[in-house]
């Protein structure tokens, strides 16, 4: 009743306000989350560690010194989580499957029956109430064991995580057919590796990420040919993976300032596209050539940056059947004035990134609402890529404890508005997805900043759930398939 209520009122708002714009039928919506940052059960039966479960229980580097413990219970309330879906009218939804919930030890020699039944029973669930599942293989929660050995940084992986992808495309194969590898490449090695960001907080920066980055682009290129090979002529669904960029805007229409953010595209979204997407394939030209000079420079005996071989290139480029993109904000960039000689990426890249003072703020520092750079990065992925079938896997807005999140509903606007620009540009885009169904935990910083359509209430052991102002926002643009003009 509720909802009827305020779907009628919204639509009473946009006929008073504004133009409406339609969303074409082509174009289909779901919500995201991801296991570590919803599921809890962290040690439920033979579950084993993970890095966020090591990080969190024995550093404090979480913001409000919390943990995914309990996080929003998921592994309990997958059935709420199912009902509220349903209540949106998604069209699919994505999640994760925790790695060591399904190998305890990280390896394929032994299952973990209940995990594999907890997934089972929310994809069942899903399919009973018509959502399509989308699973991710990887969101960030490498099984502790493989950690000590080296995680990304150890080649080795890249076999670990093919044992791992044949054991869920054999145990949910044959009702999920849709996978995404990774999540964010350019986030777990950057910020994982280079940085503290994320687990492990190798703080290596100018080699780790690189190792990382290497065998993962491996490891991503062989489980979409196992899944292409085997999985795909039995099981018909299709396999890609999602990158995180944010739109590189050039500070000033100076040739240098010009130059400075394409370089920064490259290095962001390159590092791990241009392998995959590119007719060439292979690290973009950029990297190769300014990591090369500058670790010579450095008295290395070779580039920091690894090397493909000519066959590996070949076995690497164009393993996807669609272009996964998750988006938040826009940065300015501008050429430094001198140029470091510091062992770094970012000095490696060697531009200035800023944002302007005027963009409205959310709760997590990063995040601005700049919705035109949406536009500019869809069509950036569009010139540079063939025009590729892109899929929106991540799209949000974080505030900090609000039911009546105005400014999450005018981010949704506005975004959704820059991508029907971008789809009147010839973009190819399928499908957009929010993040996320509901608030939970934002890796270090803990439960402070918020993303959900629907609240959660941490002090609760119940964790209840709540919809906010932005879920029968989101549920009335699904019904309506429009939106108002911006
Ligand atoms: C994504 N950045 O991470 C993740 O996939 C989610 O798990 C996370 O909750 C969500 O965005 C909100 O943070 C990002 O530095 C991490 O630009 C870092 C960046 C962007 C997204």
């Amino acid at each position: 009743m509720v909802f009827i209520k305020t779907i009628t009122l919204l639509c009473l708002l946009i006929a008073v306000k504004g133009e409406l714009r339609r969303f074409p039928d082509t174009l289909s919506f779901g919500v995201a989350t991801a296991s570590y940052q919803i599921e809890g059960a962290w040690n439920a039966t033979d579950k084993g560690e993970n890095i966020w479960d090591r990080l969190t229980h024995t550093t404090d580097m979480i913001k409000d010194r919390s943990n995914g413990d309990v996080a929003c219970d998921s592994y309990n309330q997958h059935k709420r989580d199912v009902e509220m879906l349903k209540q949106l009218g998604v069209d699919y939804y994505r999640f994760s499957i925790s790695w060591s919930r399904i190998l305890p030890d990280g390896f394929s020699n032994r299952l973990s029956q209940d995990g594999i039944a907890y997934y089972d029973s929310l994809i069942n669930d899903l399919l009973v109430a018509n959502i399509t599942p989308f699973a991710t293989l990887y969101h960030w929660d490498l099984p502790q064991r493989l950690q000590d050995l080296g995680g990304w940084s150890n080649p080795m992986m890249a076999d670990y995580f093919l044992d791992f992808a044949e054991v869920v495309f054999e145990a949910f194969g044959d009702r999920v057919q849709n996978w995404l590898t990774f999540n964010e490449p350019w986030v777990v090695c950057l910020q994982g590796y280079g940085g503290v960001g994320k687990a492990p907080a190798l703080n290596m920066s100018g080699i780790a990420e690189y190792l990382c980055a290497h065998n993962l682009i491996k490891a991503h290129a062989m489980a979409y040919h196992l899944y292409d090979d085997v999985y795909r002529p039995l099981q018909g669904g299709r396999i890609g993976w999602t990158l995180n960029s944010n739109w590189h805007e050039p500070a000033n229409q100076y040739p240098a300032d010009i130059e400075a953010a394409e370089r920064a595209m490259q290095f962001h979204l390159g590092w791990f596209g241009h392998p995959v997407f590119s007719t060439e394939g292979d690290y973009p030209q950029v990297m190769k050539e300014r990591i090369a000079k500058r670790s010579l420079e450095q008295g290395y005996p070779r580039s920091r940056l690894p090397e493909f071989t000519t066959e590996e290139i070949a076995y690497i480029r164009g393993t996807y059947d669609f272009f996964g993109l998750n988006h938040y904000t826009t940065t300015l960039v501008r050429m430094p004035t001198t140029i470091s000689k510091e062992l770094s990426y970012y000095d490696d890249l060697g531009t200035e990134g800023f944002e302007d003072p005027a963009w409205p703020g959310s709760a997590s520092v990063w995040l601005k609402v700049v919705p035109w750079g949406f536009r500019n990065l869809l069509n950036w992925i569009k010139e540079n890529y063939y025009n590729p079938e892109i899929i929106v896997f991540e799209n949000g807005f974080s505030d900090r404890d609000n039911k009546d999140d105005v400014d999450r509903i005018s981010y949704y606007n506005q975004y959704l508005n820059a991508l029907l620009d971008a789809l009147e540009d010839g973009c190819n885009v399928t499908a957009y997805t929010a993040w996320s169904l509901m608030d939970n935990f934002e890796w270090l910083q803990g439960y402070t900043e918020r993303f959900g359509l629907y609240y959660v209430d941490f002090n609760d052991p119940r964790r209840t759930r709540t919809p906010k102002a932005s879920a029968f926002y989101y549920k009335s643009i699904l019904e309506s398939r429009t939106i108002e003009r911006d």
